[in-house]
């Protein structure tokens, strides 16, 4: 459940233009703390990776029978909820582990176009944590929207670790999709339980969101506060992914380098894989400074 309105909205600011000036990128994510590129991905791209999931959603019977998978409509009564403080059902820890699992799923945060961005935006050499997330909001669960939160809390590493977030398809206002504080990144790491419950935000926060569009990429830092916004729609499933990027020679928390939830290890989740695929295992190659 969101603990506190959102007064003031405003829409995202377009850093299109900076996509070729590291400065002006910079400058923009430290005085934002974040940056929005509509259109950046190749909509095949994006909708390759949604007809995936949605094709393993529909596997699991989740999904209204009768119409194209591609639309995601939950079937009737259906929903899943991923919670942090409760047992997850086995069927339900199968269905994600299955996401998981698929090598278009993780091969997915290493676009050229976003690797290329983060590499500007850092100035070094980066890497990609494989603890990638797929976020599945069913319609009319209030109750498990994501609340506000800095990513460095539950992430740790270093705070110059950047989440990329993509819709998985266009979210319009309906679906909600996810929500920046403008400059929230500027306040440093501030308590966890005083952001998730409001107290630390107000009327002033400034949010900015906007639709977005099937492409659209948006980029924050680790001490951006952010939240998602709750699916209204009748029967439609918000799918979106988030990664997380930043340089090789900075902390790393060892927990980035698991599967999401650790419902399954990373042998588990190659098994269908080609033995010699260089996507498994990739970041054992390089040299990284993990805390433990
Ligand atoms: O997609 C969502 O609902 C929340 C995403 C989020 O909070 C994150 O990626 O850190």
């Amino acid at each position: 459940m969101t603990s506190s309105a959102m007064q003031k909205i405003c829409d995202f600011v377009d850093c299109s233009g900076a996509t070729q000036d590291p400065d002006q990128l910079r400058y923009l994510a430290a005085q934002n703390g974040y940056l929005y590129f509509p259109g950046l991905l190749p909509v095949e791209d994006v909708l390759a990776v949604r007809r995936a999931i949605l094709h393993i959603a529909d596997r699991h019977s989740l999904l209204r029978a009768g119409l194209d998978v591609d639309e995601g409509i939950r079937k009737e009564g259906v929903y899943i909820d991923l919670e942090y403080d409760k047992p997850t059902p086995p069927a339900l820890q199968r269905f994600y582990n299955e996401i998981l699992s698929l090598r278009l799923f993780n091969a997915f945060p290493h676009h050229p176009m976003v690797m290329g961005l983060i590499e500007s935006l850092l100035g070094e050499p980066i890497f990609v944590h494989p603890r990638h997330i797929c976020h599945i909001l069913f319609p009319g669960r209030f109750e498990h929207t994501t609340e506000p939160h800095q990513d460095f809390h539950p992430v740790g590493g270093t705070p110059n670790t950047w989440t990329v977030w993509i819709s998985l398809g266009d979210c319009d206002s309906d679906l909600g999709g996810v929500a920046v504080a403008c400059g929230s990144n500027r306040r440093g790491y501030l308590d966890n339980a005083r952001v998730i419950s409001g107290e630390l935000l107000d009327n002033e926060t400034e949010w900015h969101w906007n639709p977005f569009s099937c492409g659209d990429v948006l980029i924050f830092n680790s001490l951006t506060i952010h939240r998602g916004r709750d699916n209204i729609t009748a029967d439609r499933i918000r799918l979106s992914t988030s990664a997380r990027y930043q340089t090789v020679r900075e902390p790393v928390d060892a927990a980035a380098l698991t599967p999401h939830w650790g419902w399954a290890d990373w042998v588990e989740l190659y098994a269908d894989w080609e033995e010699d695929d260089l996507l498994k295992y990739y970041w054992q190659s390089l040299e990284l400074n993990i805390r433990t």
